[in-house]
């Protein structure tokens, strides 16, 4: 039986944050559960949107006082559920927190609120002459919070690293109330244990984020953007290694029925050949030259070489990557984001392909990180058991780039080491106690 608020919870709610900051009509509930995984039906009691770390402090206190869960809630943007209130908890929208501090082109350091959109950071970097390297499809909608809170990748991972490379100081607020302010922003500062790098991935079940100090950098230089069509997939360590010799932007991989997914999906499919897989490559374009690309393949079994002759050709072949996801969306895959060591791939992708020949395969092969869509499976449970099975036998993970939020919560506790969990939960209870901060989603105490 869900609780309800009292009155007097309610009113309390309301006097700190004024009425318009505390909904709970449905519309408000439905829309700020549920994220984009659709892992479970919306149900919280409540949305209250905070626009001050103090009243976000406040709202930490009432919740221990009241034994009332929260969900942290960004962009909404998360593929497994870490987002979703789904058992009567308060959600805590963090979007009117929502203001870019401070800008500092010399130090390069953006400081900002957890609201703002990553979209926003990335152009307030560029009227700066400057750059913010996360970049992937929801940087429209996602949150500089949420990037934190699910250590957020997308396709520059190779060249930029995650949202942790880019996190130079974090503050937030634990599960306790208690304040981690590591907002000095340095370099270099050994100053004891570096909690900021705990609570980034966390999924918002040890603290939650009031300001970041995001690392800028230089603009990316002009880029070469190459699909080589392999048509044996034993052969891609191999090209990989070959290919390893010019500084890698992005490294995709599509397997033949993904590349034939996201084509199909164009206005104007590309008019390239089928082949057993696609490796699409980005580098510099001063070194990734005609010329150096010829001698980096010239003794490489592959198919077929295309450079792309113009940034629209470029832009021709990400949006194919770019629409595998939506084009896969109406056959309801089993997902996975699943990542290995590169020289283990051909043996993965043989034992993929040996259980699910209609596996639907592609990612950021670069990054060892594979999106592994299972269609038509009969037993979703024993295929996913399968699959862990083979995380396992090659050392993977069972997530790579999106976390383990409510979806992989189950799986986390059956995979990972016991000593390792109990850590993590050592930790979750150190930082909230009385477990108000997103319960069921990664570790629980
Ligand atoms: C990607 C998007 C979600 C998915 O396209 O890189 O992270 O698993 C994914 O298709
Ligand atoms: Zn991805």
């Amino acid at each position: 039986m869900k609780r309800a608020l009292s009155d007097k919870q309610q009113d309390a709610l309301v006097q700190l944050l004024g009425k318009p900051a505390v909904c709970v009509d449905d519309n408000s509930r439905k829309t700020y559960g549920a994220d984009w995984s659709q892992a479970a039906d919306p149900d919280p009691v409540a949305v209250v949107f905070p626009s001050t770390r103090e009243q976000l402090h406040a709202i930490i206190a009432y919740a221990n006082e009241w034994r009332w869960p929260l969900v942290p809630s960004g962009g909404r943007t998360g593929l497994t559920g870490a987002a979703v209130a789904a058992h009567g908890e308060i959600v805590v929208s963090l979007e009117k927190m929502n203001r870019i501090l401070e800008l500092d082109t010399r130090e390069r350091l953006l400081i900002c609120e957890p609201g703002v959109i990553t979209a926003q950071v990335q152009q307030a970097a560029r009227e700066h002459g400057l750059f913010y390297p996360v970049e992937f499809g929801a940087e429209g909608s996602s949150q500089v919070g949420g990037n934190i809170a699910t250590n957020a990748g997308g396709v520059r991972v190779l060249r930029y690293g995650m949202t942790r490379a880019q996190v130079a100081g974090l503050q937030a607020v634990t599960g306790h109330g208690t304040w981690i302010d590591e907002m000095r922003c340095l370099r270099k500062d050994n100053a004891g244990y570096a909690l900021r790098e705990l609570l980034i991935g966390s999924e918002g079940t040890l603290a939650i984020t009031t300001q970041a100090g995001l690392r800028l950098c230089e603009p990316m230089p002009a880029l070469a953007t190459v699909l080589l069509l392999l048509d044996d997939i034993n052969t891609l360590p191999e090209v990989l290694r070959a290919m390893q010799r010019f500084p890698l932007y992005a490294c995709e991989w599509m397997d033949q029925r993904a590349f034939a997914l996201g084509n199909e999906a164009q206005a104007n499919p590309l008019g390239v050949a089928s082949a057993a897989g696609y490796l699409m490559i980005e580098a510099p374009a001063d070194a990734m030259t005609v010329e150096a690309l010829s001698a980096a393949l010239a003794t490489q079994p592959v198919a077929d070489v295309l450079l792309a002759q113009s940034s629209k050709q470029a832009e021709g072949f990400w949006a194919v990557r770019d629409s595998i996801t939506g084009a896969l969306k109406p056959r309801h895959p089993l997902k996975f984001d699943v990542g290995f060591r590169a020289s283990r791939m051909p043996a993965v992708f043989a034992a993929i392909a040996q259980q699910w020949p209609d596996a639907v395969v592609y990612g950021h092969l670069g990054d060892g990180n594979l999106h592994l869509n299972l269609v038509n499976v009969q037993d979703p449970l024993h295929a996913q058991a399968q699959v862990w099975q083979i995380v396992k036998q090659f050392q993977g993970t069972i997530t790579a780039e999106h976390g383990i939020g409510m979806l992989r919560s189950r799986a986390l506790q059956s995979t990972e080491a016991h000593d390792r969990l109990s850590a993590m939960r050592a930790i979750k209870q150190a930082l909230d106690p009385n477990g108000i901060l997103n319960p069921g989603k990664l570790v629980s105490t």
